[in-house]
């Protein structure tokens, strides 16, 4: 039994993130599955009182907020390094990261991916087109600044993956099967091209939601 417990449900992009993390330090870990409706009742309300997913739990610590979480699995698994060591390239990574949770996710993931996704899908609730219009905009502005921070180089902060590029890639690949996905990308081909590089990753193979999915399976 590993000592890293995340709790987070199949499909989650912050749940993702955290498990390939731990994927990327080729780090045990096992997944404790939050059931739908019991996100705001005991016993998950004293881990998150937020009612969100993920959790980690290591050692006694139990910890919420993905990028905290991303960050403390860095400091304690520290090979491979997934925090620049330049202060530049470190900043890049902490402003994209800060992107991500601000305008990548409210707004825009938070809105598309669970009209097209998750109310459809998981809820049965019917697809409010006039709310993705209206993310749209917001859309293109965080896509155009994404794709303008990342340029050519192979990775948000560098020519090595660092922990903004593992909590992004779960946000855009969750978009990918919309479509919206294509409108965003027409003049973002950049990342197009670092989402297939991220998803080649083992890291993003082993925790896509059909992964997950069979991990909930065998907990
Ligand atoms: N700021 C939180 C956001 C986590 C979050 O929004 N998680 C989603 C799943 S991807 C969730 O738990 N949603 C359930 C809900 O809002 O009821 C973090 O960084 O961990």
């Amino acid at each position: 039994m590993s000592n890293f417990v995340v709790h987070s449900i199949p499909g989650s992009p912050f749940g993702r993130a955290v498990l390939a993390t731990l994927e990327e330090k080729g780090a045990a870990y096992s997944l404790a599955p939050v059931a739908s409706g019991a996100f705001r009742s005991q016993p998950h309300l004293s881990r998150h009182p937020f009612g969100r997913v993920p959790v980690l739990e290591h050692d006694g610590l139990l910890l919420y907020e993905t990028q905290a979480i991303l960050r403390y699995l860095d400091r304690v698994l520290p090979t491979p390094a997934l925090t620049p060591a330049d202060p530049r390239a470190a900043a890049r990574m902490d402003q994209v990261m800060n992107i991500s949770d601000w305008y990548l996710f409210q707004g825009v993931c938070n809105v598309v991916g669970f009209q097209r996704i998750v109310g459809p899908r998981l809820l049965g609730l019917p697809t409010d087109e006039a709310a993705i219009l209206e993310a749209m905009p917001k859309g293109r502005l965080v896509f155009d600044e994404l794709s303008r921070l990342l340029g050519d180089q192979a990775y948000f902060a560098g020519e090595a993956i660092s922990l903004a590029d593992l909590l992004v890639a779960p946000h855009l690949d969750f978009l990918v099967e919309t479509p919206e996905w294509a409108p965003l990308t027409a003049t973002t081909p950049n990342l197009v091209v670092w989402l297939d590089r991220m998803t080649a990753r083992p890291s993003l193979k082993a925790t896509t939601w059909e992964r997950v999915s069979a991990m909930v399976q065998a907990a």
